[in-house]
């Protein structure tokens, strides 16, 4: 007479993985200052869905400063050239570009297509 014991299994499943929200820290103080990196020509605040100011006017070489004041998350995808894209600027942190050709940037936000933006590149005296 065979006897099947079963032993239950202790489910050693207790390997709960904990994730710590590692915070993407890149800590990256957009300060303006000449010293530390480059001196921001213009700066466009992102604030209830809109881009402010929406059109901007610099010269070649010139750094603009975008700095997300909104709740939500924007980005900036631009038409030509080359498709350049922001990436992700999640409030409260700001992205930076310098512009070194002349010519006519249009942007968008892809998350909210409906705000729009330009920046205006003159060329260098
Ligand atoms: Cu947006």
């Amino acid at each position: 007479m065979k006897r099947h014991i079963l032993f239950p299994l202790a489910l050693a499943l207790a390997a709960s993985t904990i994730m710590f929200g590692t915070s993407a820290c890149s800590s990256k103080t957009s300060t303006a200052s000449e010293e530390d990196g480059p001196a921001i020509a213009m700066t466009v605040h992102v604030k209830d869905g809109e881009f402010d100011p929406r059109d901007v006017d610099i010269e070649a070489g010139g750094t603009v400063m975008w700095i997300n004041d909104d709740v939500a998350s924007h980005d900036l995808q631009f038409l030509v050239p080359n498709k350049l894209y922001s990436g992700v600027i999640k409030p409260g942190r700001a992205w930076i570009h310098t512009f070194t050709s002349a010519g006519t940037y249009d942007y968008y936000c892809d998350f909210h297509n409906t705000m729009k933006g330009s920046v205006v590149v003159r060329p260098a005296p």
